[in-house]
This record gives structure tokens, C-alpha cells and sequence, in this order.
């Protein structure tokens, strides 16, 4: 259940500062080389509101209230044009994206390095060229990934009766594409998979291209906003993911108090110099966008590009706990839309094989095996013995 975002873009857009920024002192390694050359892996927290303060049992893992929830982020070296032909270190990158569950694509909306990541004269480079090009990358990295073997599946498909979207999601397991995603895909591009052995080349590609965006959502955030010349991208996140490194080194260093995703932070104990850094970025970030945007980003690409929603399963629902007396011990993240025999298959095959009901510790009811979760609910899951 676990989920993984790749953190995605061009050189020097600012990926492995957004990378260390959510993961700080999270991370398994302690200290990243500038350019990234094998793919970092860490922990990131989404914030969401703790049941236990509503329901009156302290769990003792949220802070007042505030729940973190952790997500997986990869970070991997930049994507430069033709990437997809093995341009730049690029096949080996995108395979290493394969198991991502959707992106968060880091822009330098500032336009200060051209689309291969030199640094060029500040706003000389049209941003949303970043965002066509990074999108064409991984379209074509999908249709190579498709056209090989595509003949001779869909032709075995057609003439053993098979169901095509069977034999393609075997073919697709290794970059996690699932039978309902490409369904999803063929009613997104109008295309009729029966077919799939006679699609023209373009139809190939229009496949392609939806069963990307199905698989493989993407959310741009616009970095480099402290920047004069920035400029916000549609359907963006705007970030500054250098002033939210720097905020959260200083919070643990304790120059400030300052929570991810806050608008404001408290001086604590800053050198003049520290002062200096910290007024421009109240000035330039805070006060001008309400927050660094990173928090916000990670949050969006779980609750929007992903449509997840935290639910908190326990044994015991009128203590909120599980076996060993844990207050609401784990939280996970489902598709909204999961229902709860969904949910008891997603914990355990067995639990979900052996699902009698589910009880909402809220309202302490029965819920059938149809009843669709909800954001923060907890649920206690009943099997047959
Ligand atoms: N002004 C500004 N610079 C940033 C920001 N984020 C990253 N940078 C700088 O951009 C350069 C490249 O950052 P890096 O994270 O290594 O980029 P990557 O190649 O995409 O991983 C570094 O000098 C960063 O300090 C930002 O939000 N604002
Ligand atoms: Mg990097």
C-alpha cells in the first residue's frame, strides 16, 4: 500500500533540493552528492488531522492533533531531450521511474537554465517547454515500452480469444501497470482494444500516451519561485524548494520553529546573517505566496493527482487500538473509492477472503462489504472465524 513518487525534470531544476527538503533528517542516507547519479530513496510526511484528538484517546504518534503520514520519494538524475533513446543516462533513469506511482515534476519556473539545465540569463527560457517536453519523454519512453512485442501479443490475444488487457498487463507488470489502468487508457483514447493487433501507428501512440497518464500521473510544481522571474504555470504548484531546505535546517537547528508547510516561522536564536536569509525569505515567499509550497506539493500529489485518502484501521473500536493496546498504531492510504472489503483485502488477502463486516469506530455501526471508506475514517474489519 505503500506509495512511491518520482520527483522528476530536467537538470538543475531543483529536484534533489525538493527531494532532501521533504526528506530531511528522514532519509537512510545523510548526505547527497550534488549531481545524483543513482536514484535516492526517502521518506516524506503528508499531514493529516489525528482521530485521536475527535475521539478522545491519545495516540501518542501525532503531534497535538497533526498525523504524518509517510510517503516514498525517489529521486533520480535530470531527464534531457531524447532520453528516451538513451540520451544523457536516460533509459536507465526511466527504468528506474518505472515503479513510481505517479510524479512530481520540478520546474525552474524562474527560466534561468535552458532545457538541457545550463544556466542561462534568468527568465531567457520559456518554462512551459519544460513541462511539453518532460511529458513527450516519458509518452515516448511508454510507446518503445509498448511497441515491443505488441504484434505478437495482440495477435496471440486474437487468436487464443484472450482478453488483450490480460496479456498486456502481464507485459506491463514490470512498471506496475494494472488490467483496470489499461482499460482506463483504451476508453481514454477512444480506442477499442478488440482491435489492438490493427491499430495504425497513431493509435499506438495516442495509447500510449493515455495509459501514461493513467499509470503515471504527473504534478508540476513551479520551482524557484523566490526568483524575480518566475513565472506560474498553469495547473501548478508554485515552490521554493531551497527556502523550505534552508527553513527546515534552521528548525533543527534550532535558529527557528518552523513547521512544513506553516506561512510564518518564530525566531529563536539567529546570527545576523541567518537574519538576513530568513527576511528574504518572509519577503519573497512567505508573504507573497502564503508557503514554501513544498509541503503543499506533496500533499496535492497524494490527495489529488493520486485521489488517496488516510484510513486508520484497528482491532478494538472502542479503544481505537489494535492487539497489543496500540492507540490507532497504522494509518494507510487507499483509493478513494476503496470499500471496506476492499480495505481488508488490501491488509491481508486471507482478512479479505474471511471479511464478514466492517465497524466504524465513529458511530460504533456495522458496515457492509460495499461501504466506501472515507477520508479518516477508523475502521475495525470482522472475519468469519
Ligand atoms: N533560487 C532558487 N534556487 C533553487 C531552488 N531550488 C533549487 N535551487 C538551486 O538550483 C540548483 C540545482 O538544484 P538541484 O536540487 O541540485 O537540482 P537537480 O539537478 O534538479 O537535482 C542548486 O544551486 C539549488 O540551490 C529554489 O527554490 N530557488
Ligand atoms: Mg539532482
Amino acid at each position: 500500500m505503500g506509495k512511491l513518487v518520482g520527483v522528476v525534470g530536467k537538470p538543475n531544476a531543483g529536484k534533489s533540493t525538493f527531494f532532501n527538503a521533504n526528506t530531511l533528517g528522514n532519509a537512510e542516507t545523510g548526505s547527497y552528492p550534488f549531481t545524483t547519479i543513482k536514484p535516492n530513496r526517502g521518506v516524506g510526511y503528508i499531514r493529516a488531522d489525528c482521530p485521536c484528538t475527535e475521539l478522545g484517546n491519545s495516540c501518542g504518534k501525532c503531534k497535538k492533533g497533526t498525523r504524518f503520514i509517510p510517503v516514498e520519494l525517489l529521486d533520480v538524475a535530470g531527464l534531457v531531450p531524447d532520453a528516451h533513446k538513451g540520451r544523457g543516462l536516460g533509459n536507465q533513469f526511466l527504468n528506474d521511474l518505472a515503479q513510481a506511482d505517479a510524479f512530481i515534476h520540478v520546474v525552474d519556473a524562474s527560466g534561468s537554465t535552458d532545457v538541457e539545465g545550463q544556466i542561462c540569463e534568468a527568465g531567457s527560457h520559456n518554462p512551459e517547454e519544460d513541462v511539453t517536453f518532460l511529458e513527450n519523454e516519458l509518452d515516448l519512453w511508454f510507446l518503445s515500452l509498448i511497441e515491443k512485442g505488441w504484434g505478437k501479443i495482440t495477435r496471440e490475444a486474437a487468436h487464443s480469444k484472450k482478453e488483450v488487457h490480460k496479456e498486456l498487463a502481464d507485459k506491463f507488470s514490470g512498471i506496475k501497470v494494472k488490467e483496470w489502468e489499461i482499460l482506463a487508457a483504451a476508453r481514454k483514447a477512444e480506442l477499442d482494444l478488440e482491435k489492438a493487433k490493427d491499430w495504425p501507428e497513431e493509435d499506438l501512440k495516442k495509447f500510449a500516451t493515455a495509459l501514461r497518464e493513467v499509470s503515471m500521473p504527473i504534478l508540476i510544481c513551479a520551482n524557484k519561485i523566490d526568483l524575480e522571474t518566475a513565472k506560474l504555470l498553469e495547473n501548478s504548484v508554485p515552490t521554493s524548494a531551497d527556502s523550505e531546505l534552508a527553513l527546515r535546517k534552521a528548525d533543527e537547528s534550532e535558529i527557528i520553529d518552523y513547521k512544513p508547510g506553516d506561512s510564518d516561522f518564530k525566531i529563536l536564536e539567529a546570527s545576523d546573517e541567518h537574519m538576513k536569509v530568513l527576511e528574504i525569505i518572509k519577503r519573497d515567499v512567505l508573504e507573497k505566496y502564503g508557503s514554501t509550497g513544498v509541503q503543499q506539493c506533496l500533499e496535492k500529489v497524494v490527495s489529488e493527482t493520486l485521489n488517496l485518502i488516510p484510513v486508520y484501521p484497528v482491532e478494538d473500536e472502542s479503544k481505537l487500538t489494535d492487539k497489543k493496546g496500540n492507540v490507532l498504531p497504522d494509518v494507510h492510504l487507499v483509493p478513494a473509492g476503496t470499500t471496506a472489503k476492499d480495505f481488508a483485502y488490501l491488509i491481508h488477502t486471507d482478512i479479505g477472503d474471511a471479511f464478514l463486516c466492517g465497524i466504524d469506530a465513529r458511530t460504533k455501526k456495522k458496515v457492509g462489504a460495499d461501504y466506501e471508506l472515507k477520508a479518516g475514517d477508523v475502521i475495525k474489519i470482522v472475519v468469519k472465524k
